[in-house]
């Protein structure tokens, strides 16, 4: 594939409900989206950046600067027999995987494409549908999070996560735990928490968690892993994990009996894939996140989840659960609890291309 033109947008998306986390909250989404073309040929991409930093250190701002001035630079005019070529080709760049995973996924949209195959395929899973869940932000008070808990399971989602932060935990997840004795609940911390804090921790042990997401600092390996020691609830990381070499250390230190995988976080398709096989070699069960996505950056995640040890359900809900209008069509429908790639070649769906271009509110064009 031969990279002739990239276009960068983005494209303001009102969530449907504000989404709150230990770290804050925020109702409008930028969606991030960048194209590659090859003749008519587009592959689609979607930067899965957030607008601040307080889930990681890149922002639209940054992930903004990192494409339009090194990587598009880096990788315009390239003619690449694969995806993974044009990782390599933006290894240069330190860090900044969310920037890097925008332009890697875009050239696995149009090299899957190319190939006449679905993008499930293409990365060596398979066309069939995956259990998904959902992930609720921190709620005004338990009642309501109660009526949404219930809501979610009425609608077949397999499992449910909870946004927790100091004060708002214990007490919460146990009126959770008590009016769904069989639900399938984690608790997510976003780095709220602290060693000082193991006594609380302890306790969770009771309420039968799957898993608790990220309790610690966004780099820390050390402290995860002797709370691991600590607690019989698995650990999972989520914001610790941003590339391969992450995965292999948590492993290592034993740091976590579960790993949250999300292509944009780790630089892309080939970083997630890669992830996945050492976790599969490992025995340790990932599952894929999410970040708040269009349909676009969703249909990645959907393709991801294929690949066989993603056993545990995903963050990968339904496009109504985000959005009023999503950019794609179709749009994402969950059914039975399970969302399924789509038949078409590529990514599957078909971005809005007129509302992408109206909506647009900041636009980059380059040709080679
Ligand atoms: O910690 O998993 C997280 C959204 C934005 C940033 C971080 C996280 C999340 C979510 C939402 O939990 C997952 C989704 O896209 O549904
Ligand atoms: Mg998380």
């Amino acid at each position: 594939m031969k990279f002739d033109r990239i276009e960068m947008r983005i494209v303001p998306l009102q969530l449907r409900e504000r989404f709150e986390i230990s770290s804050g909250g925020r109702q409008e989404r930028l969606i991030f989206v960048v194209t590659i073309h090859d003749g008519d040929q587009v592959g689609w991409g979607e930067c899965v950046v957030g607008e601040d930093p307080g889930y990681s250190y890149e922002t639209t701002e940054t992930a903004w600067h990192i494409l339009k001035d090194f990587l598009v630079p880096r990788v315009i005019g390239g003619e690449f027999t694969d995806p993974g070529e044009v990782a390599v080709r933006m290894e240069w760049v330190r860090g900044h995987p969310m920037a890097q995973a925008a332009i890697e996924m875009a050239a696995w949209d149009l090299h899957s494409r190319q190939q006449g195959l679905t993008l499930a395929t293409a990365i060596g899973g398979r066309t069939r549908p995956v259990d998904v869940g959902v992930s609720i932000g921190l709620q005004p008070d338990t009642d309501t999070l109660l009526a949404k808990v219930g809501a979610y399971l009425d609608e077949g989602y397999k499992r449910i996560k909870m946004k927790i932060k100091p004060g708002r935990d214990l007490e919460m997840l146990t009126h959770v735990r008590d009016a769904y004795p069989d639900a399938r609940i984690l608790a997510d911390a976003n780095s709220a928490y602290s060693l000082d804090d193991l006594p609380l921790l302890q306790k969770m042990d009771a309420l039968d968690l799957m898993m608790i997401e990220q309790p610690f600092a966004w780099n820390d390996f050390a402290d995860h892993r002797r709370l691991q020691a600590a607690i019989d609830t698995p650990v999972c990381l989520d914001e610790s994990i941003c590339s391969l070499s992450d995965a292999r250390m948590a492993l290592e230190m034993k740091a976590c009996e579960v790993i949250n995988i999300k292509p944009g976080r780790v630089g892309g398709m080939g970083s997630a894939i890669a992830i996945h096989d050492l976790c599969l070699d490992a025995g340790i069960p990932v599952w894929c996140g999410g970040m708040l996505e269009s349909g676009i950056g969703r249909a990645f995640n959907v393709a991801l989840a294929t690949l066989p040890g993603f056993t545990l359900p995903g963050d990968i809900s339904g496009s109504k659960r985000y959005w009023d209008r999503d950019l794609v069509t179709p749009e994402w429908v969950i059914q039975d609890g399970t969302l399924a790639p789509h038949e078409g070649v590529g990514i599957g769906v078909t971005p809005d291309l007129e509302r992408i271009h109206d909506e647009a509110i900041r636009v980059h064009v380059v040709e080679a």
